[in-house]
């Protein structure tokens, strides 16, 4: 009988191999996590209520570990067997994200754990573009781009038959998971070696600068890892002294008491040589870059809507780039209108908590919110484990550097993308109600116990 590594330890063996991997790969990524730990160190030293709180949900420990890549595909081949060889890591798809109305020819999902404590073990995410050529208006650059990809094979083939053997065998050994993180990261890793010549790349780029990076290379290469800090404002004034050049603007929500959502920055993209194919042509190319977020609790349906209508006030999607000189302010004053306490949130229906029992004895039919007043249960928010179409959009746009944005008809093609995707994608709001759900009926049932 041999004995299974748990997906949730595969997974952690991968993010570190990839975190290393970036770190030799990108020196500034291993600035930014030193930057972020202290950071973190010295929030948890000068709020020990917040400590306390992360300790108790349990969330403490997967702060050293935590952060998410991105990376971009060209096929639906490519694209359905990602989906095989993050589902040997426990990552399932999460989300739909269309960025084509900001200007990206892709659309996008993350592959994530989705249990909460696979979670809270490693809650290491891929958020995972697809090309959508089809939005390219020139047919030529479409044919060519199209051409080339299929030419290529992104995975190594003892990748593809350790993913085969652990979906026959419904896991893999000890040696087998480290065998299968190698041979995955390898997918992963940064050539600098085109797969075509100048004039090709050079036209690809015109057409868009990340047809040119999706298409041009040998594989889907990491484009950035993001570290969790517990104040992005703050490691966000410590950029520069690190020697990082940071984007202006903090994606998301404004800084608040009660952090919701998800806030990110980034550092610019860095300028890498390119060498070309049978030929002594030098190019650059620049993709890759570093990020930092701040999480914050989940939101319900009404709690997302309220955000999307509040953003909105201050910033269209046609100009995610939000570079305007008072934006921090309008952002600032237009959230005055998103109460700022767990309670409010909590009592209004726009945010997920996770109920739990403080005290063993207590009326089970009275409601949580009479519950919680007396003490015997508490609410520990649900952390916002996925991503926020018009902050990914800003991402990628400050990294495509000052040209002309592109702009695409609004082109929402969930279902073609799952169609590539060969499964459906989850949908986020969904899994924290589930969450929250099964957390009351655990509680209602403990108490139920203790009355009989
Ligand atoms: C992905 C950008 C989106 C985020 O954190 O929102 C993203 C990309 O540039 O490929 O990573
Ligand atoms: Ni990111």
């Amino acid at each position: 009988m041999t004995h299974f590594v748990h997906p949730d330890e595969v997974r952690s063996r991968f993010s570190r191999a990839m975190s290393d991997m970036y770190r030799d790969e990108v020196p500034q990524y291993g600035s930014l996590m030193a930057l972020v730990a202290q950071v973190n160190g010295e929030v948890l030293k000068t709020q020990p209520a917040l400590e306390r709180a992360m300790e108790q949900a349990d969330e403490l420990e997967r702060l050293d570990v935590e952060r998410h890549g991105a990376i971009r595909v060209g096929t639906k081949e490519e694209l359905s067997t990602l989906r095989r060889l993050f589902a040997v890591m426990g990552m399932e798809a999460v989300g739909y994200y269309d960025l084509s109305v900001a200007g990206v020819p892709v659309h996008s999902t993350a592959f994530r754990p989705v249990l909460g404590s696979s979670l809270n073990r490693n809650p290491f995410r891929v958020f995972t573009s697809l090309l959508r050529l089809e939005l390219i208006a020139d047919a030529a650059v479409r044919e060519e781009a199209a051409a080339i990809l299929a030419r290529r094979q992104i995975f190594t083939e003892r990748a593809l038959a350790l993913i085969a053997q652990c979906e026959a065998a419904g896991g893999l050994s000890d040696a087998e998971a480290d065998e299968f993180v190698r041979e995955a990261l390898e997918t992963f890793r940064w050539h600098s070696d085109a797969t075509v010549d100048a004039a090709t790349y050079d036209k690809l780029h015109k057409a868009h600068r990340l047809i040119a990076d999706v298409v041009c290379f040998k594989g889907p290469h990491i484009n950035h890892l993001t570290p969790r800090t517990l104040d992005i404002d703050v490691a966000q004034a410590g950029m520069p002294a690190h020697g990082m050049d940071a984007k202006d603007v903090v994606e998301g929500p404004p800084r608040r008491a009660c952090p919701i959502l998800l806030r990110q920055t980034s550092f610019k993209a860095l300028q890498e040589r390119v060498l070309f194919p049978g030929s002594d042509d030098q190019g650059t190319h620049t993709a890759r870059f570093g990020e930092i977020e701040q999480r914050g609790v989940a939101l319900t349906r009404k709690g997302r809507a309220l955000y999307d209508s509040l953003l909105a006030n201050v910033r269209s999607m046609g100009n995610a780039g939000s570079a305007s000189a008072n934006y921090q302010d309008r952002l600032e004053s237009s959230f005055a209108a998103f109460p700022d306490s767990h309670d409010a949130m909590r009592q209004q229906g726009l945010a997920f908590y996770r109920y739990v029992l403080q005290q063993p004895v207590g009326d089970a039919s009275a409601d949580i919110e009479t519950l919680i007043a007396d003490g015997v249960v508490r609410a520990e928010p649900i952390v916002y484990e996925d991503f926020l179409p018009v902050s990914a959009a800003g991402i990628f746009q400050s990294n495509l550097g000052g040209e002309v944005q592109k702009h695409y008809e609004a082109n929402q093609a969930q279902q073609a993308f799952e169609a590539d995707l060969g499964a459906r994608v989850h949908d986020e709001i969904a899994l924290y109600q589930a969450m929250q759900d099964a957390s009351l009926q655990a509680v209602r049932e403990a108490l139920a116990q203790a009355d009989v």
